[in-house]
């Protein structure tokens, strides 16, 4: 491509971005049919998928729903935890490093 011969004659190193998960947290009161609705909406699963990873967050702890660069991981984060206090609910969304 344009970009790598440029960065070939300039012997520049454009690293590829870092990658961060986001992650999931169990709690008592979240209802699971809420969780896979978050799933599909901000995750883009189907509903087989959405509730593996629902029952998953349920029964282990938390699970990691994706993983992209920081700036779009902590959009994720972002979105999901206002969408839940919207909702009333008290799920919890964080990002991690990969
Ligand atoms: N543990 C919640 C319940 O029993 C369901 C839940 C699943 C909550 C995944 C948060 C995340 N209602």
């Amino acid at each position: 491509t344009k970009q790598e011969n440029v960065n070939l004659l300039e012997r520049s190193k454009t690293k590829p971005p870092k990658l961060y998960k986001v992650i999931l947290l169990n709690d008592d009161f979240t209802t699971m049919e809420f969780v896979i609705e978050v799933l599909r909406i901000f995750f883009s699963m189907g509903q087989e998928r959405a509730t593996q990873v629902m029952l998953q967050i349920h029964n282990e702890g938390s699970a990691v729903c994706g993983v992209y660069p920081k700036d779009i991981a902590e959009t994720k984060v972002s979105q999901v935890s206002e969408f839940a206090k919207q909702h009333g609910h008290p799920l919890r969304c964080q990002t991690e490093e990969n």
